[in-house]
């Protein structure tokens, strides 16, 4: 990809409103564009970053046998009667009439959906277990949408529904989804913990929340020190729950063990047993001819808001330093002189010898120097190939690492072989 054609209009000057520095370096870079307060339109170096990431989730959903469906954002209101939510859910709801003055809503959330697909079509133990998800928009009028893509009020998640025929199996599947999140946030480049939840308005009684801690999460977290080494089969039982949990009186470790942290909820996973499928009389019949409410489960990914948390905890004060699974290009090449033929051509040289296997970005704009080498940090790729026509006159050129600032000088056909 041309610089000079890529449509990434960064700046320089900090937004007034924005007060975070995920906020700030995605406005600056060009990633986002608001167009109405939580509402943002998704620029195409923000979009290559949300395909990473929901490709890496959809690997994780695969390998555990969840099935990828698109249910609907315009949901009838019907389906909300029925599972008692419709007027529990409140202002968040963005409810919506049709021209015949039916009552409809923008999906907050797709419980009720699931659940409905499910009872058309799964008559039998045998059609079970049945796990969904989708990656799809999402509408909630949140009261104070604040920090950009954080707290949106339309904004992309991951959600997942399972089904199973008794309590055993769905506790196996909270425990299956449990660990596929962890693994998930860890190729993402990121270090999610585990924190026992509140299940709030989604309901039931096992739930946790996934954070990455950050200084400015909405979260405050306490845990045990113990949980930022534990294990993976450790991390489920690891004491750690968030303020709307904690009672100092009845903390089972001792305080000296006790560390609080600030995070944001990045995932949060529910077992909800029979609160819905009993309302909307979805159920299978056993071996024996028996009704049986299924035992459900729902699990949800804020991709949007992973995209600002991921930012949140990788950048420095240039910019952002993207994790390699999920950054927008691999590699950069900052062409510094654009009009000298030895740059040029050396550049274009590199530019089609990898752009083949890798995904770069070629900075051919004419534009200072300064200004393309504070575009590249400020967007983050986590390798630049950076030309200059004093260097080249020996036939060298530089690789910098985004992350650690090492500068190496090398020949052309050295950083070419770098990344074949
Ligand atoms: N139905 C369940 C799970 S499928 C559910 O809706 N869970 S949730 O309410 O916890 O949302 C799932 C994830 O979406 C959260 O962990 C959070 O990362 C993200 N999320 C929730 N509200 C917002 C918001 N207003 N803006 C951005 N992301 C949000």
């Amino acid at each position: 990809m041309l610089f000079s054609q890529f449509f990434a209009p960064t700046s320089k000057d900090i937004p007034a409103d924005a007060k975070i520095a995920s906020h700030i370096l995605m406005l600056r870079s060009g990633m986002i564009s608001q167009t109405a307060s939580g509402i943002y339109c998704w620029l195409p170096l923000a979009v290559r970053v949300m395909e990473k990431i929901t490709k890496i989730i959809c690997e994780e959903q695969d390998r555990i046998g969840a099935q990828k469906v698109y249910f609907t954002t315009i949901q009838p209101a019907d389906l909300w009667i029925e599972s008692g939510r419709y007027d529990a859910y409140g202002k968040e709801m963005l409810r919506i009439k049709d021209r015949k003055e039916g009552d409809f809503l923008y999906s907050p959330t797709n419980e009720e959906q699931a659940t409905d697909v499910f009872r058309k079509y799964v008559k039998s133990y045998r059609g079970m277990p049945v796990m969904l998800y989708q990656i799809h928009w999402k509408f909630r009028d949140e009261i104070r949408p604040r920090f950009g893509v954080m707290r949106g009020r339309e904004f992309l998640m991951k959600d997942g529904y399972s089904f199973d025929i008794n309590f055993d199996a769905a506790k196996e599947t909270y425990q299956k989804i449990f660990r596929s999140y962890v693994r998930t946030f860890r190729r993402l480049g990121l270090t999610a913990v585990p924190v026992q939840a509140d299940s709030g308005a989604i309901g039931g009684n096992m739930s946790h929340e996934f954070q990455v801690l950050a200084e400015t999460g909405e979260s405050t977290i306490y845990s045990d020190k113990r949980l930022f080494t534990a294990s993976d089969e450790e991390l489920m039982t690891t004491f750690a729950v968030t303020d709307e949990k904690y009672n100092p009186k009845e903390c089972p470790i001792a305080e000296s063990d006790l560390i609080v942290s600030k995070g944001i909820e990045v995932g949060h996973i529910f077992y909800f047993g029979q609160k819905y499928s009993k309302p909307m009389n979805a159920f299978v019949l056993n071996e024996n001819g028996e009704k049986i409410y299924p035992e459900m489960g729902s699990y949800g990914i804020g991709v949007s808001r992973l995209i600002g948390a991921i930012i949140e905890a990788s950048h420095d004060e240039h910019g952002i330093i993207w994790p390699e699974p999920v950054a927008p290009f691999d590699i950069t090449i900052l062409n510094l002189h654009t009009k000298n033929e030895k740059c040029v051509e050396t550049a274009r040289r590199i530019y089609d010898a990898l752009s083949s296997s890798k995904e770069v970005l070629y900075d051919d704009r004419s534009i200072t120097v300064g200004e393309k080498l504070a575009d590249a940090d400020l967007i983050g790729i986590p390798y630049q190939i950076i030309i200059g026509q004093k260097k080249i006159e020996n036939g060298l050129v530089e690789l910098k690492n985004r992350k650690t600032g090492e500068i190496t000088e090398m020949s052309i056909e050295q950083v070419i072989a770098r990344f074949m």
